[in-house]
């Protein structure tokens, strides 16, 4: 999170995941959506696309986004490269020393014969939060390309977590922060999600700040926070 002394609030969101799961598509869908519909964001600027002949995101891509109800608020949202070689320029994007990754959405290829580099994909970003996710860093699961057949579903997406350490049990106090699993389609077209879990991931970061200093935040009887009304984007 960046404050700047006029009281504008940068929070900044990462698409991560696996080359070719479909991260650019995404942002550039919600982009679509909430330049041509009034939304509880609005784009700020183009979309910065820096990507190969391939279509594959040779560095990073990049959007502003500015909250309709808090003026003050801004979510700049990047999407890294998800080329195996490419690990160095994901670190420079999630980890760079003065602008912190506030929130991430991890982005699965859910064709079933990408499992493994799925996991591959998660284990990086494990290693690179160091310990942080969820407790710090909301996260949000988009298991993505629902439209094609032979796709892994919700349940068994949640294996995965679990096998890494990333699913609470309802007796943790982590539990109401276990990442939202959402069945998504990217095309614009067929568009499927990519609106109601960039606006869960969003609220999450907001609550984790406004309520929990930067981690997840409590409170007596445990999921007050999971009402939508109580703090708008
Ligand atoms: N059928 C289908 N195709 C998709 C979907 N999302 C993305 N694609 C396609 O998958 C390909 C890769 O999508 P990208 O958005 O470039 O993937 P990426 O995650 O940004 O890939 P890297 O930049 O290499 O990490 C493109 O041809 C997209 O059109 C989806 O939900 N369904
Ligand atoms: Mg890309």
């Amino acid at each position: 999170m960046v404050l700047y002394k006029d009281g504008k609030v940068y929070l900044k969101i990462v698409y991560w995941g696996m080359g070719g799961s479909g991260k650019t598509t995404i942002l550039k869908t919600l982009y679509q959506i909430t330049k041509e519909s009034k939304k509880d964001i609005i784009p700020i600027g183009e979309l910065q696309i820096i990507e190969k002949e391939s279509g594959a995101t040779l560095y990073f891509d990049r959007g502003l986004f500015q909250s309709t109800k808090q003026k003050k608020v801004f979510y700049r949202v990047y999407t890294v490269a998800g080329q195996k070689g490419f690990s160095p320029l994901r670190r420079k994007i999630f980890d760079k020393t003065d602008d912190q990754t506030d929130a991430v959405i991890l982005v699965v290829d859910s064709q079933t014969h990408f499992l493994e580099d799925n996991v591959e994909s998660l284990l990086e970003l494990k290693n690179m939060a160091r310990d942080r996710l969820i407790n710090e860093i909301p996260m949000i699961v988009m298991l993505n390309k629902q439209d094609l057949d032979n796709v892994i579903g919700v349940e068994d997406f949640k294996l995965i977590l679990k096998d890494e350490k990333l699913w609470y049990d309802p007796d943790n106090k982590l539990y109401i922060w276990n990442p939202l699993i959402y069945a998504s389609c990217a095309l614009y077209e067929k568009k499927k999600e990519i609106y109601r879990s960039f606006h869960e991931c969003a609220r999450r970061t907001v609550l984790y700040h406004i309520y929990g200093d930067g981690k997840a935040p409590f409170d007596g009887d445990g999921d007050s926070f999971l009402d939508t009304s109580i703090v708008n984007i």
